[in-house]
């Protein structure tokens, strides 16, 4: 009896570890090992001090964003990715805030997750640097001309007065190329137009 009984408990033991492993989506160490790993790949060091600072779970992957001793960012940067700019706010030298992409196995950054074709859809990132603003990354979408992350028929009205001379609120200036919608490399009147286009939902 005895014996059956401890089958039974060793039985319950197996079947609810089961259950925590399957509602634990992210096996955080593994997460932080692999981000330990990249750091440690990309600045080809023995050991680096690599954390991750904040992270969401969609479309089956992770979005993160994580310190490690390198630069991507700097203060005079905006990094471009698909049709996004993002921008660190400050610079905590020399470890500055990126984002990152976990997909279960390996981490990427996130301009090698969209390249790849990882990540296609943004509004993850967008909901992470919502939800955790203290990470010092702001992203404006394409044709956000007045930096406040959103793209509507201001951002065409404010781009026609800066154009006109006018003094307008701009998105930091680094991220200014967010202004060439048409992305023809230059900044003129045929954005404010695109703009306009766009928020219509004419190609
Ligand atoms: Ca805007
Ligand atoms: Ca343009």
């Amino acid at each position: 009896m005895r014996r059956i009984i401890s089958l039974l408990l060793a039985l319950m033991l197996v079947v609810s570890v089961g259950c925590l492993q399957a509602y634990a989506l992210v096996d955080e160490k593994h997460m932080e090992d692999e981000f330990e790993e990249f750091c440690k790949r990309r600045e080809n060091v023995a050991s680096i001090d690599s954390k991750i600072q904040y992270y969401i779970e969609a479309d089956g992957l992770v979005f993160f964003v994580g310190h490690g001793y390198f630069f991507t960012f700097s203060m005079e940067d905006c990094v471009k990715i698909a049709d996004w700019y993002f921008h660190c706010n400050f610079l905590t030298s020399p470890d500055t805030p990126n984002i990152y992409v976990y997909d279960g196995d390996r981490v990427y950054h996130l301009r090698v997750a969209y390249n790849k074709g990882i990540v296609t859809d943004f509004s993850p990132v967008v909901e992470l640097l919502e939800a955790y603003p203290s990470s010092g990354i702001t992203a404006y979408p394409m044709g956000d001309v007045n930096g406040d992350s959103a793209l509507d028929v201001t951002d065409a009205t404010t781009l026609q007065k800066q154009l006109c001379g006018i003094k307008t609120t701009l998105v930091s200036d680094p991220c200014y190329g967010v202004a060439d919608m048409n992305m023809d490399g230059v900044i003129n009147i045929k954005d404010a137009t695109a703009i306009q286009k766009a928020l219509a939902g004419i190609e």
